[in-house]
């Protein structure tokens, strides 16, 4: 079969950009560790309470295991809910040493709202009637700021918390 000139330079175009391509997502996914969003189980959001992991007593940060924790968020307009201290004041900062694994899991009542710890790799889209979860090793001691990055009304600017990382 006789190929155009034009033809084979289109075609080797072609195939050069999929392979460019599939080399850049293999970059992100297995060196920078860029994740898909991860809402495979559903929720009602009118009642996250049901579910055992959004109870009021299970919001906030429990250690699973030695140096693995899990943390239980509900996310509203505008506030994140990590549970409450003794005092019964809002918890604002999840504390956790350095090394460990956290499991954040996290819905929202009302309206899309994000989750994202910066400067670090966790950042999760919240969707009503669905939870999002993303497991992460925290590797660097520091005060991370969880912030919103999905705009969800008024108050969004004010939607925050801490992850402090210790020695
Ligand atoms: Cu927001």
């Amino acid at each position: 079969m006789h190929l155009h000139k034009y033809e084979k330079i289109w075609l080797a175009f072609g195939m050069a950009s999929l392979v460019l391509f599939l080399i850049i997502i293999g970059l992100a996914a297995f060196w920078k560790g860029t994740h898909p969003q991860s809402h495979i189980e559903t929720i009602d959001p009118q009642n996250v309470e049901a579910h055992e992991a959004f109870k009021p007593e299970n919001l906030g940060i429990s250690e699973v295991a030695d140096g693995k924790y899990k943390v239980n968020i509900v996310a509203s307009a505008f506030n994140y809910d990590l549970g409450k201290d003794k005092d019964g004041d809002a918890v604002k900062t999840i504390r956790v040493p350095k090394g460990s694994t956290v499991l954040f899991q996290i819905t929202t009542k009302d309206v899309v709202h994000g989750f994202q710890i910066a400067g670090t790799n966790v950042n999760m889209m919240v969707e009503p009637g669905h939870i999002s979860r993303y497991e992460a090793v925290m590797k660097n001691t520091g005060e991370f700021t969880i912030v919103c990055n999905e705009y969800c009304g008024i108050g969004h600017h004010q939607m925050f918390g801490t992850v402090e990382v210790y020695e």
